[in-house]
């Protein structure tokens, strides 16, 4: 007979994923990870027995519950259910999902309202490390209209600022994972980073390519394919993140110089689709490489103003996405003192997700 588990379809950011209770789940991880693969239908390229929607970035699960930790109001894991593989990840962490949490934890009681906009402190548990969601409540519920755009979501919801406090080498034990803004890898130039997301940042020119391809485009070209991934999984060790060939990280992003008026154009390979935008935390490693001298980011970035706080607009294949960040370079030491951003989120369907009986007896 059929299981049905309690969960929320919701978007989060660009992303769109599975959002539960963590006491709704197996404790134990092989056979959560067998019932999060029937529930989006893995491992199949179209996920057609399962609600997933057949793309890295609609084949994501939170799981939350009250937090552990005294200075967080929840805990958040994060796993990327691989399409195509039996796989589910814990490597990275999700800042699109991410934007989801909030709201789900207000809705679900596990976060008191106060007044018309709720801080919910998030200990995400993937990078052991604390984002401030800020939820509009007015009217005592959450609120998901408004009038906030982002680009990679068409219409409008209401906006939810997100402050990422402490990220910085969050999975590498350090900003510069390699000791170096820049280093050589198969001949080419890269710089790697960690503010929030291990990514790689690569010179798109490097590879023969202008950087304002399509996704498709990039991810027909089979011999650029396999030449980030012969650097992706020699980086991986050097960046401490060990054996990378089945994580999600780090994630590689080709750059080039702005061409719709922001700070940079990206192309992200996470790590093997190319990403219709850019990753939230992505998106913040990219735009922190914008402002340390030397780095690959830096060579092509085009900043505006002198001072430690920057708004940087990092263009991606469908717009802009906004980083608000402050780094204090002094005799070389680099310290990030905040990222933020706007993300909205829209809750889609509540219910249950219907699994094989038996994966979840463990037979
Ligand atoms: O970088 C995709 C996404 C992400 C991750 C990915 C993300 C982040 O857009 O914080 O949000 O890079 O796999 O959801």
């Amino acid at each position: 007979m059929l299981k049905s588990i309690p969960c929320t379809l919701m978007r989060g950011g660009t992303s769109k994923g599975l959002y539960f209770h963590e006491r709704d789940l197996p404790a134990e991880r092989e056979r959560r990870d067998r019932l999060l693969l029937a529930a989006m239908g893995s491992p199949d390229v179209r996920q057609i027995d399962g609600v997933g929607g057949a793309h890295p970035l609609t084949s994501k699960v939170a799981i939350i519950r009250k937090s552990t930790v005294g200075h967080a109001d929840v805990d958040y894991l994060f796993l990327q259910v691989v399409v195509d593989k039996a796989e589910v990840s814990d490597s990275q962490n999700c800042g699109n999902i991410l934007a989801g949490v909030g709201p789900w934890a207000i809705e679900q009681g596990l976060v008191p309202i106060h007044g018309d906009v709720t801080p919910v402190r998030i200990h995400m548990l993937n990078t052991a490390s604390i984002a401030v969601a800020h939820v509009p409540t007015p009217n005592g519920a959450v609120e998901y209209e408004g009038e906030a755009r982002i680009d990679g979501v068409p219409g409008t919801a209401a906006a939810i600022p997100l402050e990422f406090l402490d990220v910085a080498g969050s999975s590498c034990g350090s900003l510069l994972p390699t000791g170096s803004a820049v280093d050589e890898i198969d001949g080419v130039s890269v710089t790697c980073i960690d503010n929030g997301m291990p990514v790689v940042v690569l010179r798109a020119g490097d590879f023969g390519v202008s950087g304002d391809e399509t996704p498709e485009q990039l991810e027909s070209n089979a011999t650029l394919k396999s030449r980030i991934e012969a650097i992706r999984l020699a980086v991986g060790p050097r960046m401490n993140l060990g054996d990378v060939t089945r994580k999600t990280v780090p994630k590689m992003c080709l750059v080039s110089a702005p061409r719709q008026g922001g700070a940079i154009s990206t192309r992200t390979f996470i790590p093997h689709r190319v990403h219709e935008s850019i990753g939230v935390l992505g998106a913040v490693s990219v735009a922190t490489a914008c402002v340390i001298p030397g780095s690959v980011a830096a060579e092509v970035t085009k900043l505006q103003g002198d001072g430690a706080a920057k708004r940087i607009e990092v263009e991606h294949p469908t717009g802009f996405f906004t980083v608000d960040i402050e780094v204090e370079i002094d005799a070389g030491k680099i310290d990030v003192r905040r990222s933020a951003l706007l993300r909205t989120a829209r809750k889609l369907m509540s219910g249950e997700v219907f699994v094989p009986g038996a994966l979840w007896s463990g037979s």
